[in-house]
């Protein structure tokens, strides 16, 4: 019905201000920001942008969005100074049917950079470069930003286009989209991989190329077959802001990060005989260190609850311990300090090996003992 589609504009520091003034509605326990008060308040406002866009992405200083066409073989790019110029002057061509402001198309737009077919999203380097993944065309476009990165006909224009194999959808450079792009490298996130990789069953893998971008031109360096899942977005940054874990405090429920309330100490393990909302129960307090679960005979009753806070008590790195019951289907993976609880019901009478799945030792093989569930 139009010929425009509207990039939308939203002042997030300020609509902070206004869920701290209260000027919200809570709907599911989630504060809202209704489009009338998002109006009023300033918060909202739409620009013009070529129909079906896909990505929009910010220049590492924050002073350009680019807009990758997809249906559109182009990169349409806004200034954020003349946003920001736009919305104080109030230079609106008009609002939408819902009162939305709309800036002017020809005002706050810097350039439209041709880059071939089927854009869809785009990062940069720190030398004021953008790289455009292009869906149809399997290539990456490298691009000249404008001022300051770069001035006059060398800005807004292709320098470099490299071949990948299809299909690129996302793509990721070492943080791209923050003040401190680190370059060197972009990383293709291809979402097939037909006659690429030996045919080993119909389902094929995705694959990650890595290509260097610290030259003029762009080089593919390798292929990366992964086996999981659609690549879809990624993020990569500088490994040296990670601060891991590498084991566990003792006891820790990875899930909440906390202690958890029924971890143990080694010598402390024990069987109760219980009752859970008043049904027979078993509860057991056990670790898991090389090379032994205890406790390694486990007795319980019939249609017993059975309820084991499971300790790896280990605090020597990649020590995990897995504890498996193949015919009652439980499988817990451990990390080292790591206490999980495992629960079922012993509704099968019989006598079943319990071992660790995760080999931690030569004498892997011999961590293990026996539930024993007594007919009734
Ligand atoms: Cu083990």
């Amino acid at each position: 019905e139009y010929d425009f589609d509207y990039l939308h504009i939203i002042l997030w520091k300020k609509a902070e201000e206004v869920i701290r003034q209260g000027k919200y509605k809570e709907l599911n326990g989630i504060k809202v920001i209704s489009l009338e008060t998002a109006i009023n308040e300033g918060i909202l406002y739409f620009t013009p942008e070529p129909k079906s866009p896909h990505g929009a992405d910010i220049a590492p200083r924050g002073d350009y969005i680019a807009v990758a066409g997809k249906l559109e073989p182009v990169a349409t790019v806004y200034s954020a100074d003349k946003i920001w110029e736009a919305i104080e002057k109030k230079d609106y061509e008009g609002r939408d049917v819902y009162g939305v402001p709309i800036l002017r198309f020809d005002t706050v737009k810097v350039a439209q950079v041709e880059l071939g077919l089927g854009p869809l999203h785009t990062e940069f380097d720190d030398k004021g470069y953008a790289y455009t993944s292009l869906f149809i065309d399997n290539k990456i476009a490298k691009w000249t930003l404008g001022p300051p990165y770069f001035e006059g006909d060398e800005a807004w224009k292709v320098v470099d286009k490299v071949d990948i194999h299809y299909n690129i959808g996302h793509l990721a450079a070492p943080e791209s989209n923050s003040p401190s792009p680190k370059g060197k490298y972009v990383v293709a996130l291809n979402k097939w991989s037909i006659d690429r990789f030996p045919i080993l069953g119909p389902l094929k893998p995705q694959n990650f190329q890595v290509i260097d971008i610290s030259g003029e031109k762009m080089k593919v360096l390798i292929d990366y077959p992964i086996g999981i899942g659609e690549p879809h977005y990624a993020k990569i940054i500088d490994i040296n802001k990670i601060k891991a874990l590498e084991v566990y405090p003792v006891g820790t429920d990875p899930i909440t990060f906390n202690k958890h309330p029924h971890a143990i100490n080694k010598g402390e393990e024990r069987i109760e005989r219980t009752t859970i909302d008043g049904k027979p129960a078993t509860i057991v307090y056990a670790t898991l260190i090389r090379s032994t679960i205890t406790p390694d005979i486990i007795r319980v009753k019939q249609g017993d609850i059975v309820r084991i806070y499971a300790t790896n008590v280990e605090t020597t790195p990649d020590a995990t311990h897995g504890f498996s019951i193949c015919e009652y289907n439980i499988n817990a993976s451990l990390e080292p300090g790591e206490t999980a609880t495992i629960e079922f019901v012993a509704d099968k009478p019989g006598v079943y090996a319990f071992y660790c799945s995760e080999f931690c030792s030569p004498l892997h093989l011999e961590m293990a003992g026996w539930l024993i569930v007594e007919p009734t």
